[in-house]
């Protein structure tokens, strides 16, 4: 019998994962510090139940294992990313033997099971040294970060031919610069532009090099959440502090990322308030010349916006968040496990927009997740029946395979996660995974998800 969502031919099934996250071995084989380390140092409590990077779910030690699984449930695709301290101690300088060896081993094993990797090269974890300098702030890191990614395309290049500069870069700047939830933890909108403005100076940087490098048949990208924005209504009001949001969250990388440009009312925006961030000469072509071969698309939810009640100080310091609220739409679905809404058709309507207006890229969607407190309260006979990931996952597969019908060009989906992981200050709090860990153990065990997912990717699609 025919399957009722069958995707085309050659479509990457995988999940996703960062170094930080799932490598753990913080202070071994000749790791410099990165952020987190620090943080976490400096200030546990801020994580939840004081857990750390130091040892996440160790997938340093048991890479091979874990990528025998990935084979198991039939992934034909993992993605990864490459820690920057693990590679660089310090950022800067000498390459770490034991780091060419890990990932050189990690690649290879993935190869060797007909596994691609799509590899990003900074997520969320910049080497502390490069953070006191001030980070994306000072745009000599900007060429450091180049000297790292041209390492890695020489290093690694060979055999990984899908490559990210960047995942959700909007969210160092937001958690970093303005919403207090990543180090360094300043809140100051007009550092929080030139950050999000390096950071893309970076990105184009990066893109340069890999063109210089020449993979043969590489293609380089940047993972951006892209988080549709729906008014609360037609109101003006409300129709023009939903797009100030996504000129914001969305448009100030994607429009970069994918047109060579910045949005003009996003300048505009930005000049009214005298928040242009520092530029150089010749920056507009260097931006030009970071237009990406492929998007990654990160989605989880959905942004409600309203126009704001109050306005605000006109005399305080200038805040993206001044031009909307949230809107708590009434009977929106949401996770009860976690708080988010859950609101498939934003994945559908991420790809038409990225079909009509800017030019079809080649996408993939690089995170995709249900994050869910406590799963152990839905074990049976051993094996957390996780029905509610399965059905959030076939939701979202609905609406994307909709959107292949309709012409939009998306060939792949990556689920975060391949296995719980530490998740930054949330750390164990929300698992996401295919397989569970214990964190005391690092025992990996299939959830539901993990078999059902097996059938799909061995069947290139699925009945609902
Ligand atoms: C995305 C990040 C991931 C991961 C995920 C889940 O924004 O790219 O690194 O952390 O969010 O987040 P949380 O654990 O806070 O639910």
């Amino acid at each position: 019998m025919a399957l009722q969502y069958k995707f085309p031919k050659g479509f990457w099934w995988g999940s996703a994962t960062s170094a930080t996250q799932i490598e753990g071995a913080a202070d071994e084989g000749g790791k410099g510090r990165n952020i987190w380390d620090q943080w976490h140092e400096n200030e546990p409590n801020r994580f939840f139940d004081g857990v750390g990077p130091a040892s996440t779910s160790d997938f340093y030690h048991l890479y091979k294992e874990d990528i025998g699984l990935m084979k198991e449930i039939g992934h034909n695709t993992f993605r990864l990313s490459i820690s920057w301290s693990r590679l660089i101690p310090g950022g800067r300088g000498e390459i770490n033997p034991e780091a060419v060896d890990f990932y050189n081993n990690v690649i290879n094993e993935l190869i060797a099971q007909e596994i691609e990797p799509f590899v990003t090269l900074y997520h969320f974890d910049m080497p502390f040294e490069l953070q006191e300098e001030g980070g994306w702030e000072n745009r000599e890191v900007v060429e450091a970060y180049a000297k790292y990614a041209g390492e890695c395309f020489r290093l690694f290049g060979d055999r990984v031919k899908k490559w990210f500069t960047f995942n959700e870069p909007i969210v160092p700047v937001e958690g970093g610069y303005l919403y207090d939830f990543h180090y360094p933890n300043v809140v100051d909108a007009r550092r929080a532009v030139q950050v999000a403005y390096h950071t893309m100076i970076a990105h184009a940087r990066a893109v340069d090099v890999f063109r210089a490098a020449g993979i043969e048949g590489g293609q380089i990208g940047i993972i951006l959440n892209l988080t549709p924005s729906y008014p609360r209504s037609q109101h003006p009001a409300d129709l023009k502090a939903s797009n100030a949001a996504d000129l914001f969250f969305n448009r100030s990388f994607l429009d970069p990322a994918v047109l060579g440009e910045y949005p003009e009312e996003l300048v505009e925006l930005l000049r009214e308030h005298g928040q242009l961030p520092h530029a150089e000469k010749g920056d507009q072509e260097l931006v030009k010349s970071g237009i990406v071969d492929i998007l990654g698309v990160n989605y989880y939810q959905p942004r409600r916006v309203k126009a704001k009640e109050h306005l605000p100080n006109p005399y305080g310091p200038f805040m993206p968040d001044w031009y909307f609220d949230n809107y708590e739409m009434p009977g929106r679905k949401m996770n009860p496990y976690r708080g988010w809404e859950i609101y498939e058709k934003g994945i559908y309507d991420i790809m038409i927009n990225l079909r009509d207006n800017y030019g079809n890229i080649q996408s993939y969607i690089a995170e995709n997740g249900m994050g869910v407190e406590d799963e152990s309260r839905f074990i049976e006979n051993g094996e957390i029946q996780d029905d509610y990931r399965i059905e959030f996952i076939s939701g979202h597969l609905t609406w994307l395979h909709q959107a292949i019908e309709e012409g939009c060009n998306v060939k792949g989906y990556h689920l975060w996660s391949f296995m719980d992981n530490w998740s930054w200050m949330n750390a164990y709090k929300n698992r996401y995974g295919f397989f569970s860990v214990d964190i005391e153990t690092k025992k990996r065990t299939p959830k539901k998800s993990a078999h059902w997912i097996k059938e799909v990717a061995e069947q290139n699609g699925f009945n609902r």
